[in-house]
């Protein structure tokens, strides 16, 4: 018996590699997790950047409690099964009026992970629409094998290698993502997806939680993840603590570790070894 979803969109899903838009929390609750996002901007100087982008889960408690959000996890449940990691987490900020974009890629491609049994959970903490940029996707594309990527490193390209399928995407085939605050989408690891810039006069927030069944492994390197529901009988990935508070030192310490190996597999093959890194355009 699924706990949220209902079993049409389990097969939508399964058919189409995508869903929503699914309430996770009211809009007030999504523009407080903004509120605390853009509290800690103004304390630190300016947006959120570089490592901070990523596993920003190690380091705010109220990111901590997003990611183990029972509403989300039951959906996620609903598609893999009792027993979940979170694999990762990645802002994707897109600040007014400006070229930032994300190329049409799979996520699949540089993850390292053994089994496209991957799901991003896409919540907006602000309004993802037409003119400020939402992610477009390509419904079926999921079915497809990993297709061949290449890396373009583009300035304004929001992913680690500036990466984009190295085929042509048919774009009217594309649906766009508009989502309300405190909403959210799921989309599969090989659905092709991507996103234009941002051409309202307010930012867009977004902020994605990678997710894995525990039978999924790391193929290139050593690797953790959080145990969010259920047991990990497999214990593919070492476990990683929640935070006790916002910017534990001891956390702190330890997500400089884990993204700095984090960035060793996604920069794989080519001489970037940071997300901090100019050259690597990640997660700016
Ligand atoms: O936020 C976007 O526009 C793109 C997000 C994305 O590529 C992802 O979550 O995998």
């Amino acid at each position: 018996m699924p706990k949220i979803l209902s079993t049409a969109e389990i097969e939508r899903y399964r058919e189409e590699g995508y869903l929503f838009p699914i309430r996770v929390m009211s809009e007030d609750a999504a523009l407080e997790l903004r509120r605390r996002l853009e509290a800690f901007e103004r304390d630190s100087g300016g947006p959120l950047k570089g490592d901070l982008r990523h596993k920003s889960h190690l380091l705010f408690t109220w990111l901590a409690e997003l990611v183990r959000h029972p509403r989300i996890l039951d959906a996620i449940e609903d598609l893999y099964g009792p027993d979940l990691l979170c694999w990762s987490s990645n802002f994707f900020i897109k600040e007014s009026e400006t070229p930032a974009f994300v190329s049409w890629h799979q996520d699949s491609t540089y993850w390292g992970l053994s089994k496209p049994d991957v799901v991003s959970a896409w919540v907006a903490f602000t309004p993802a629409t037409r003119a400020n940029g939402a992610m477009r996707v390509i419904p079926g594309s999921h079915k497809r094998e990993q297709i061949p990527h290449r890396d373009t490193f583009a300035k304004h390209n929001l992913l680690t290698r500036g990466q984009e399928i190295a085929v042509e995407v048919d774009e009217r085939e594309a649906v766009t993502i508009e989502l309300a605050p405190g909403e959210m989408s799921l989309h599969h690891v090989r659905l092709v997806h991507g996103s234009p810039p941002n051409l309202s006069g307010d930012r867009r927030i977004g902020f994605a939680i990678r997710y894995v069944p525990t039978h999924v492994r790391q193929l290139e390197g050593e690797d953790s993840a959080s145990l969010v529901r259920g047991e990990d009988r497999y214990r593919h990935f070492t476990h990683e603590p929640a935070p006790p508070r916002d910017l534990d030192p001891a956390m702190l310490d330890l997500h400089k570790r884990i993204a700095e190996r984090n960035a060793r597999i996604l920069y794989r093959g080519t001489d970037v070894a940071s997300f901090n890194d100019p050259r690597g355009v990640g997660l700016r």
